[in-house]
């Protein structure tokens, strides 16, 4: 297979096809995930979405992010999937009648008109909201798009360092591992083990119809995520009540809200306000971090479980993803770089970033978060590498991005051993990003 070789030809071409994706997942006023696979509106996914879509055009982009916020709740979450009411219950599981948030959720705010899943994901959305601004700011000003989503990104910031402040270390907790958005990770399984799966009868998987077996996590997972959504619907998804099964501190979410801090403060003073309680904020956020996840003899940020206190011992992309916060000490960032480069992520061949540690026991090279490389972590770091002056590794992690998107047809991930696309294919966020690195360069 000639790795270097990409399908598409000219970057005018992987922009017209990655254009032509994203205009055939468009499902009204927000995108799908995929056609197939996910057919509703998914809260991470949508914020990668927008960061794509300005480049076409911002008005869509900005109505991407405003359909994903009017169905926040009143508490601040913003929920992982938003459904879309035409689309069948069984075309993909857990379906609105599993999460009940309008009659379950009720007391934590969850909007009555909308149906929704009742756990987040993480907080990409102001850094969206902020560049989806900068790339027509004109347009912006002109519908107040930035006044509009300011008290609601605000809200979904406070909600996650006060309600979900679970260890009371200044650091955002997740209680399912749907909520990292890595949803298969080795970094999950310690914490998961204590967890009693649901029956495989009192389920139905919609997403082995269009996944293959291989690229999806095991039914015994499956039962074990079924069971803590279970558990927190029955606490009317309310965290103060809940007793969370799961509990962890995870770093990637943690660095993107401290961006989204960033991001903030940097909306607020656009709008003429002060924007230095964000900053602020970032700056603790960014400070608690490295104190509580940062990993000084591997060189890398680990998972906190909550439950014991402890670092979990496995090494996810997740760990480098801290790469992205500007205010990352120098030599935590160079530590960074040079795990990046180093046999765990970078042997034997990947062009991104792989999931998890290459070296590692769980490693598995098909399998969602066990080892396939995906676009928008790798879109993330590479956001690090330029924001710490890695101009070089940039560069190259931008090419390969840019080569594996076109050659796999916008694979939803990658096996990093083979290079082969896994996955969905005409994945939303993978054409997205490609728009946006076509766009922005190095
Ligand atoms: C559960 C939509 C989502 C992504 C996640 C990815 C996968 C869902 C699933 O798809 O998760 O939320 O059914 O596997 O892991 O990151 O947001 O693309």
């Amino acid at each position: 297979m000639d790795r270097s070789a990409s399908s598409s030809g000219a970057p005018d071409a992987l922009w017209r096809q990655a254009a032509d994706v994203l205009a055939g997942n468009r499902a009204g006023s927000s995108t799908v995930p995929s056609r197939t696979l996910y057919p509703h509106q998914w809260s991470w996914d949508s914020a990668f979405v927008a960061i794509g879509l300005r480049h076409l055009s911002a008005r869509r982009a900005q109505r991407e992010l405003e359909t994903l916020l009017a169905a926040q709740w009143a508490d601040g979450r913003i929920p992982h999937i938003v459904f879309n009411p035409a689309v069948p219950h069984d075309a993909y599981f857990p379906s609105p009648d599993f999460w009940q948030s309008s009659r379950a959720g009720r007391a934590a705010g969850a909007p009555s008109g909308r149906e929704t899943s009742g756990i987040v994901q993480p907080p990409v959305h102001a850094l969206a909201a902020w560049l989806v601004h900068r790339a027509d700011p004109e347009e912006s000003r002109r519908r107040g798009f930035l006044a509009r989503v300011r008290p609601r990104l605000a809200a979904w910031h406070d909600y996650l360092l006060t309600r979900r402040d679970l260890g009371g270390g200044g650091l955002a907790a997740v209680v399912h591992p749907w909520e990292s958005g890595m949803d298969n990770s080795p970094c999950w399984d310690r914490a998961l083990r204590r967890v009693e799966p649901a029956p495989p009868g009192a389920f139905r998987r919609a997403d082995l119809h269009h996944g293959h077996h291989a690229d999806r996590p095991t039914d015994a997972d499956y039962g074990r995520y079924v069971r803590l959504a279970a558990d927190y619907r029955e606490a009317g998804y309310d965290d103060r009540a809940a007793r969370h099964g799961f509990a962890v501190e995870d770093p990637c979410f943690n660095a993107l809200l401290a961006v989204g801090e960033l991001a903030l403060a940097a909306i607020a003073r656009d709008l003429g306000a002060d924007g230095d309680a964000h900053t602020a904020r970032a700056e603790r956020i960014a400070h608690r971090l490295v104190v509580r996840l940062w990993d000084a003899d591997a060189g890398v940020f680990r998972v906190r479980d909550l439950r014991d206190g402890t670092l979990v011992d496995e090494q996810g992309v997740g760990g480098l993803v801290p790469l992205v916060v500007p205010r990352l000490p120098p030599a935590v960032a160079d530590r960074l770089r040079a795990a990046l480069h180093g046999p765990r992520f970078r042997a034997p061949a990947t062009r991104l970033v792989p999931a998890y540690d290459l070296t590692g026991h769980a490693f598995d090279a098909q399998r969602y978060w066990r080892g396939p490389a995906w676009f928008n972590t790798a879109w993330l770091i590479h956001r690090g590498l330029l924001t710490h002056g890695f101009h070089q590794e940039a560069a190259q992690l931008r090419d390969g991005f840019l080569t594996e998107a076109g050659r796999t047809g916008f694979a939803e991930y990658v096996d990093p051993v083979t290079g082969a696309g896994r996955g969905a294919r005409r994945f939303s966020w993978t054409a997205a990003l490609t728009l946006d690195l076509l766009r922005t360069g190095t």
